[in-house]
């Protein structure tokens, strides 16, 4: 079966009460049931916001076709000060989380374990994961991208059944190419792509490897997205500053193919 793509925006730390209505309605005017065939959309969206944005999504005409996504959640209930854990995901019926992003891993320090057993807890839960990998600067001038990449895999890997992989969506995300206006060339996208999905193969199974969507991310934009779009192992992207603006992102859903 072919693998549909899917774009999702990552709204980061972003946003007011005022800006983000706009801005989900501007999503969902784009993504009529025609789009919704060929691209499957999922707005990143600070916890706070989230029921906000469902509620907004309600009352459009194509927000069904707009799924929303937590930016990060924790695993246990309890005694866990300012945490959300994946339960009140489920509870509040956000079906996406993205996990292991990089500034997740740079500011707040979270390991490889702590992202493979999020992805686990998340999953078990009954939520969809999008896992973010990638290496940063001094790791791809040192010729460590492949290593990074494997290193991370695997510690997912680690953790899920085959079953499990099928409620993942990996997101590669140079760092370097973060937030920083430098994009991955498709060539460099691609081979990294293509790198994981080998691994993916070697490690896990074909199957696996065939069927799970890899996204790209990293300064991903209305200009460079028909480009990187048409590289046989980028299934979609992940998307950061430009998903702030509706219009820039129509355009990136447009690219989908
Ligand atoms: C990478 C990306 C979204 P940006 O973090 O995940 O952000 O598109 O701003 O580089």
């Amino acid at each position: 079966m072919p693998r549909k793509f899917i774009i999702g925006g990552n709204w980061k730390c972003n946003g007011t009460n005022a800006s983000i209505e706009p801005l989900t309605k501007g999503v969902a005017a784009v993504v009529d049931a025609e789009m919704a065939k060929k691209v499957e959309v999922v707005l990143g969206v600070p916890f706070i916001y989230l029921t906000k944005v469902q509620q907004i999504l309600a009352g459009e005409a194509n927000g069904a076709n707009v799924l929303v996504s937590a930016e990060n959640a924790w695993t246990k209930s309890g005694a866990y000060t300012g945490e959300v854990h994946v339960g009140m995901l489920v509870d509040c019926k956000v079906p996406y989380v993205i996990l292991g992003h990089s500034e997740r891993r740079q500011i707040f320090k979270e390991t490889d374990e702590v992202v493979a057993e999020k992805v686990k807890v998340a999953i078990g839960a009954g939520l969809k994961v999008i896992a973010c990998i990638g290496e940063t600067e001094a790791e791809r001038v040192g010729n460590k991208t492949e290593e990074v990449l494997a290193r991370q895999l695997k510690a997912i890997n680690t953790t899920l059944t085959k079953e499990e992989w099928k409620n993942v969506v990996l997101a590669y995300e140079p760092v370097w190419a973060i937030g920083t206006g430098k994009t991955a060339t498709p060539d460099q996208a691609q081979e990294a792509h293509a790198f994981i999905r080998n691994w993916m193969a070697a490690n896990i199974s074909k199957e696996v490897a065939e069927e799970t969507r890899i996204q790209y991310g990293g300064s991903v934009n209305n200009a460079n997205c028909d480009e990187l779009a048409k590289k046989v192992d980028i299934d979609g992207f992940l998307v950061g500053g430009a998903s702030l603006d509706a219009g820039k992102f129509a355009t990136i859903i447009k690219s989908a193919n």
